[in-house]
């Protein structure tokens, strides 16, 4: 009789502390915003198919994006008079992260991209894709230190429908430690239930 009343007492402290204490993960999106300049963009006219080291091609011109953009030139080709372009970019922006944390990157393209940050591949979509309308996406959640981040995405169009976009949070991600209110509650109440029916057990068997 005095175990169920125990075991009550034992499930009703473990529902307390799940309640208030915080023990797990939870993402929390902060008000911290992550500094980032626009895109220097080196262009290129490549002839042969991208293999996995890469593109090799001829420098056609320099250009800039925003830090965030989204480019669409159809299934035209990036210069009309081609039926295909075949052109890629290598493009350069800095990141400043205000404190340490958590930031997703997302990059889509019509064939390859690969995006590194500080020189490490975090993204790597690099195919050609031959069916006209088909695009590639892939995102990351990098964990990245107080300070200058230097990213570099690669990018070519190959075949069909010419398209690229990098978004990236502009605000921090962290790790804050949470307590489980309702669980722990729900937990605690069954606690109160066994010792109340273990008191009531007790009390039957006194007056028998
Ligand atoms: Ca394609």
């Amino acid at each position: 009789m005095l175990d169920i009343f125990k075991i009550g007492m034992v499930i009703l402290i473990v529902g307390v502390a799940a309640a208030t204490i915080p023990f797990k993960d939870e993402v929390v999106l902060t008000d911290y915003e992550i500094q980032a300049s626009d895109w220097n963009v080196s262009w290129y006219y490549i002839p042969v198919e991208p293999t996995e080291e890469g593109f090799t091609g001829t420098f056609i011109g320099n250009s800039t994006f925003p830090p965030v953009f989204r480019g669409d030139w159809g299934v035209e080709g990036i210069f009309e008079e081609w039926m295909y372009s075949t052109v890629g970019f290598i493009a350069r922006a800095d990141i400043e992260m205000p404190i340490d944390g958590y930031v997703k990157f997302e990059i889509l393209s019509g064939d390859g991209a690969r995006l590194y940050i500080d020189g490490e591949l975090v993204i790597d979509i690099w195919e050609t894709r031959w069916d006209l309308q088909e695009v590639g996406s892939g995102s990351a959640s990098i964990k990245l230190n107080t300070g200058k981040h230097r990213l570099e995405l690669w990018w070519y169009q190959w075949r069909g429908w010419a398209i690229v976009e990098f978004t990236m949070d502009r605000k921090v991600m962290v790790f804050e430690k949470k307590p489980e209110p309702v669980i722990g509650l729900g937990v605690a109440c069954l606690g109160v239930v066994l010792m109340v029916i273990a008191k009531l057990k007790v009390r039957k068997s006194n007056k028998a």
